[in-house]
């Protein structure tokens, strides 16, 4: 079956036509009359145009007619209204009109059957015709969340590059941990081949094979060039070596003509730090010839760190990692800082400052709640509100960078209690005096204070996995949500 997008437009058998607002809350006019909230099931649509959006242009004219009780002779005419065509306008003429503007195709649609089996007796969840289908609220969750993954975590490529042996494995392991396997360290043997990717989700690391003593230094040259060009070719940019870490073992205090070539030629210069290894093994006077060889090779001091694995206590990682993230472009420096092992304040530090980006994120949600609360949501159809919700707290479990079985552990009872919340009898229970109608500066409040909860509990959450200390247990509380609902609420008023 199709899954039905918000704002798809649903035709029933015959001509009425409804606006689908997702979990199954349908806006129609049923009889001549203003716009009223249908259940899917209620609505029995047979066809369906464009499962994606369509209806969004005039989702806010729409949204003005039903709050002043607009009378209109039939949805179809509602419809018609909402895109300023001529009332006239039949109905085969709309559809071509619909496909030609739209895009929008239409579809056979069967209204799914609901599944009820597997709910536990003393769920929240309320039961028959308004119930949502959790299922489907957790599914749509899921897809929000990786689509919000995409536009908060850009992933840093770092390129490694350097003579086999000079500590290039090692070094990428101090900094960045676990994504680099234990095994990919050599004694001696060049355990790198072609190009290794170690990758999660905050980093990718393009460990080269290096160059082996008595390999032509052309030959090298050349494969590294070949794979430089193919990256930076390519039309996007999340493709490219953002960064490249040149190592040179220290002890050999020696800079090769190939080492020049390749960090002034080969590479942007722009992206390159060069890494004089094994620090910890090195004589003060060959740090000083190090210095001097590269100088005169052209290469600023400010791109020089001298470092050493984390057995030899990870001297000058932090130094590293510091210019690294301010040499890394605007869009990859949060998933490097998260991915880094060596600075955890720096760490911890950048969770807080998420605080800017949450509240966006909360002011987005608040606003579309807004919006659809302009129709006076009856309670029970309150629901039209989750998917504003889901969306929100999907971009927040994202932007705190709560890895997908942390989503599943923190974020998803909070996605399944928001199903219980936003139902008639609950809603009425947590806030008194309420009334019968969820309007639109209610919405807006409500779902600024499940943001405000959502943020606080998630930035605890994303700290405590930061120090490795166990997250805070998820209790949904009750009264803690009905402050932040209240403090809310008297902003708005303000
Ligand atoms: N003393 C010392 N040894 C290191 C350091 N970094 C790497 N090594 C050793 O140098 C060898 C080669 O390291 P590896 O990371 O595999 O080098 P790669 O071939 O450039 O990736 C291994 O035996 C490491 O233990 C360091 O900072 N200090
Ligand atoms: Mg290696």
């Amino acid at each position: 079956m199709n899954r039905l997008r918000f704002g798809a437009l649903l035709l029933m058998r015959g001509r009425r036509l409804g606006l689908y607002l997702s979990h199954r809350v349908v806006l129609t006019v049923p009889k001549p009359g203003p716009v009223r909230a249908a259940s899917l099931a209620a609505f029995q649509p047979a066809q369906v145009f464009a499962l994606d959006g369509v209806a969004v242009p005039f989702f806010e004219a729409l949204a003005t007619a039903a709050a002043c009780q607009e009378h209109f002779p039939s949805s179809f005419d509602m419809v018609k209204r909402m895109l300023s065509l001529p009332t006239e306008m039949r109905l085969n003429d709309f559809l071509a009109y619909m496909a030609r503007n739209f895009g929008a195709e239409l579809a056979e649609f069967a209204v799914p059957v609901p599944q009820n089996d597997s709910k536990d007796d003393n769920s929240d969840t309320p039961q028959g015709e308004n119930s949502m289908d959790e299922s489907d609220v957790i599914a749509d969750f899921n897809k929000k969340c990786d689509e919000a993954r995409e536009r908060f975590w850009k992933r840093p490529n770092i390129l490694l590059c350097g003579y086999t042996g000079s500590g290039k494995t090692s070094l990428a392991k101090a900094i960045l941990g676990d994504v680099v396997p234990d095994d990919a360290i050599g004694d001696g043997r060049p355990m790198t081949m072609k190009y290794d990717c170690y990758k999660n989700e905050l980093v990718c690391i393009w460990d080269s094979q290096g160059l082996e003593s008595g390999q032509a230094e052309e030959e090298f040259t050349a494969k590294t060039r070949a794979f430089v060009r193919e990256r930076q070719n390519d039309p996007n940019v999340d493709q490219h070596i953002h960064l490249v870490w040149y190592t040179i073992q220290g002890p050999g205090a020696r800079v090769t003509s190939c080492d020049l070539n390749l960090i002034r030629n080969i590479f942007n210069q722009e992206h390159v730090i060069v890494v004089i290894t094994k620090a910890d093994a090195m004589r003060q006077r060959q740090k000083e010839a190090l210095l001097q060889a590269l100088k005169e090779g052209g290469i600023p001091d400010d791109r020089i760190v001298f470092a050493s694995d984390a057995e030899s206590g990870a001297i000058g990682c932090k130094e590293l990692m510091n210019l690294s993230y301010k040499m890394l472009p605007e869009a990859y420096k949060d998933a490097f800082l998260e991915a880094q092992r060596i600075d955890l304040e720096a760490r911890l530090q950048a969770i807080r400052n998420k605080k800017g980006k949450a509240k966006g994120i909360v002011t987005t949600a608040a606003t579309a709640a807004g919006a659809a609360g302009a129709i006076p949501i009856p309670l029970s159809d309150a629901a039209v509100l989750v998917p504003i919700q889901v969306t929100m707290i999907a971009s927040l479990a994202s932007l705190y960078g709560l890895k997908q079985e942390a989503v599943k552990q923190a974020a998803l009872p909070f996605v399944a209690k928001l199903v219980g919340v936003f139902t008639a009898s609950s809603i009425l229970k947590l806030i008194p005096g309420l009334g019968s109608v969820v309007n639109a500066t209610v919405a807006a409040a409500l779902t600024t204070a499940m943001g405000m909860y959502v943020t606080s509990y998630f930035e605890e959450t994303a700290l405590a996995k930061a120090k490795g200390v166990p997250a805070p247990p998820l209790n949904f509380d009750m009264e803690l949500f009905k402050e932040f609902y209240a403090a809310c609420k008297k902003n708005k008023e303000n």
